[in-house]
């Protein structure tokens, strides 16, 4: 049969997707899901913990607490995990710890994935801050470098030769951050005695948020076949009504691997189907992955089955759409997309940065009851669940690195370099497949200003593209657009600025000239389209005053207009989005600009919504209702729009 015209462009622009998608990183990093050939049990719940409180934090390796029962060492306390432990217990000195903490929990492996010589158990931890060592019938499994990405070890072996079913599991984790982590940051030994005692030491960081540490997200045992899907990389394009998949599956353990790939759509149809390890899915009548608003039938998700011969069983979510970037637009799927959006942080209450599913929903519920289409994961990867909620619900991420706070020239050393590259790998590896990921951030305001920056950028953004030549890049910057020696690497410049707040403070009626040159001159000098990547203002909930003054809600809705005034302008020319800072009130380090952490968020740390919150919801429905596409009528029942608009 002769291919149309549409299909012979399609097989094009594939041919160029299965070139990048050849630069797949090595090693996989698949979340674990359930499937004929694979199952999983969840770990996490209650552990016991002890933290390390020796002078130099090393009593614990000393006297090798990994090889006997933790309470055995010593006093121990109750620990849920997921969590951070800072604000768990009634102790200051647990929420302040600095150095080795421990985690233990005894579990049970099911007696068949012992026997099964064929079965692969794993076990996986979704994150913890910042250096974790672990460590299962006190015999060392891995190790890992930095908070919020997950690592995994093949246990069977240490099972298989140690006590069998049971299984003691112990990780060690320290937050401490150097010079050379991602933060980075510094220990400070107080050496004055008049004011200090012996071994009295501070953590030094330079960011906006509580350095929360622990196990964050859930632990997992899993298992494969021996013989298994180790990775599946995705990319996906379209041309008309025909899309194209094209995947690269990788499988260890075998050498005949036959791998089989289906998809199929919502109604269990299967629409397109290959052979091989490595190939492209034709989908005639495409449906196409659409943000939140921006369409009538958002977040379709075909699904992907890998099959590899009769061994082993993988189901990925595949989201068909592109991204897209010109000098004054972000297209997704060929359309202009402007981001009404959030800054976020994980966290919360009790659990700090602790995986919580209630807080999860909670949170997407007020996304979209504010018609937010989008967030960015400032200043952190977040969960993968959270991920795969946006990919379920059309939310647009901007999926940021932990480069944040690099301030000190001595962290763009090439030690510091090496490990960010690193880190960007173990990112892309892990969200690459999320249609909802549409740009990689790799810092947020370093010191871009400093010599080494121009290098270091460069590095760091080229080797972001060659991992994932699909998405544009950026960093978000705070920095003068003329000393600002990263910018000319990146595909969209995000711009952080609180004008009338640390600028001029209590000057309003300032924003609208400061926003305005602030976006020409960074327009003028790059012709790239621009991300007002945060702005906004402390509001204490329940403080009012008129006329305005700063810290009232009434002052954080004023400083939002008036910023709103300015990108109604720019958005018609080259302004793409508005992130507001932030989505909620977070924690942060004690200090006397912070009142119990900062309250820049519109709803409050417990979710409840500040004057700001309505007015921010109002304009994102506005400007989401002007693209059109709307079926409004179905989205006000969902929505009640009358009442607001
Ligand atoms: C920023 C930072 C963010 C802070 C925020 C603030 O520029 O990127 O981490 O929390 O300002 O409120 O100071």
């Amino acid at each position: 049969m002769g291919s149309s015209g549409a299909e012979r462009a399609a097989e094009r622009l594939l041919l160029a997707a299965l070139c990048s998608v050849c630069q797949a990183l090595q090693d996989g990093m698949l979340f674990p899901t359930e499937s004929p050939s694979r199952e999983v049990k969840d770990v996490s719940g209650l552990w016991i913990f002890r933290a390390d409180e020796s002078p130099e934090r090393s009593r614990g390796f000393e006297q090798q607490w990994y090889k006997s029962p933790l309470a055995e060492t010593g006093p121990v306390i109750d620990m849920p995990v997921p969590s951070s432990y800072n604000d768990i217990t009634q102790d200051a000195q647990i929420r302040d710890f600095i150095g080795w903490v421990w985690y233990e929990k005894d579990v049970w492996v099911p007696a068949r994935w012992i026997q099964d010589r064929g079965t692969r158990i794993v076990l996986r931890v979704g994150s913890a801050h910042y250096y974790s060592v672990l460590w299962v019938n006190g015999v060392k499994v891995t190790e890992h470098v930095g908070g919020h990405l997950p690592f995994e070890a093949d246990i069977s072996g240490v099972l298989r030769q140690t006590s069998g079913n049971q299984c003691r599991i112990t990780i060690a984790v320290n937050n401490t951050l150097t010079l050379e982590t991602l933060p980075p940051g510094t220990i400070q030994y107080m050496t004055d005695r008049s004011r200090y005692p012996a071994g009295y030491f501070v953590q030094n960081t330079n960011f906006d948020f509580f350095n929360y540490a622990g196990i964050h997200r859930p632990v997992l045992l899993y298992t494969t076949p021996k013989a298994h899907i180790d990775d599946i990389t995705v990319e996906t394009t379209f041309s008309d009504n025909i899309g194209l998949v094209s995947f690269n599956v990788s499988v260890l353990g075998s050498s005949k691997a036959a791998v089989k790939v289906t998809l199929s759509a919502q109604d269990g149809r299967c629409v397109a189907s290959a052979d091989g390890s490595r190939g492209v899915l034709k989908v005639t009548d495409v449906n196409l992955w659409w943000p939140y608003l921006m369409h009538e039938n958002p977040a379709y998700l075909y699904s992907m089955e890998v099959k590899d011969g009769q061994t082993d069983v993988y189901t990925l979510p595949v989201g068909i759409r592109t991204v897209k970037v010109t000098s004054t637009q972000f297209l997704i799927n060929n359309k202009p997309f402007y981001f009404h959006g959030v800054n976020k942080h994980e966290d919360a209450d009790i659990r700090g940065k602790g995986f919580d599913w209630p807080l999860v929903v909670k949170d997407f519920n007020l996304m979209k009851w504010m018609g937010a289409n989008s967030f960015r994961t400032s200043h952190y990867p977040y969960a993968e669940e959270i991920l795969q909620m946006a990919d379920r619900h059309g939310i647009v991420i901007i999926d940021e690195c932990p480069g944040v706070g690099i301030k000190d020239i001595r962290s763009f050393g090439n030690v510091s370099l090496a490990h960010h590259l690193t880190v960007m790998e173990e990112l892309v590896r892990r969200d690459k497949n999320h249609p909802s990921v549409v740009m990689w951030s790799v810092a947020n305001e370093p010191a871009s200003e400093m010599p080494p920056a121009g290098f270091y950028f460069k590095e760091l953004v080229s080797h972001t593209r060659s991992l994932d030549s699909s998405r544009p890049v950026t960093y978000i910057t705070a920095s003068n657009y003329a000393r600002d020696l990263g910018a000319p690497y990146v595909d969209v410049i995000c711009v952080n600025s609180y004008f009338s707040w640390y600028q001029d403070p209590g000057h309003t009626e300032l924003i609208g000239l400061q926003l305005n040159t602030q976006f020409d001159n960074w327009y003028g000098k790059y012709q790239k389209p621009i991300i007002q990547s945060e702005y906004g203002a402390d509001a204490v909930p329940g403080l009012h005053s008129d006329p305005p003054m700063m810290f009232t809600e009434e002052y954080q809705k004023t400083v939002l207009q008036n910023y709103h005034n300015v990108f109604d302008q720019k958005r018609k020319e080259f302004v793409i989005g508005e992130l507001i800072w932030n989505f909620a009130d977070f924690m942060t380090s004690q200090s006397i600009i912070r009142v119990v952490g900062n309250k820049k968020g519109i709803f409050t740390r417990q979710r409840q919504p500040k004057a700001g919150a309505f007015l921010l919801r109002e304009r994102y429905w506005r400007i989401a209702n002007e693209t059109g596409v709307l079926n409004t009528i179905k989205l006000e029942q969902e929505y009640p729009l009358r009442f607001i608009l």
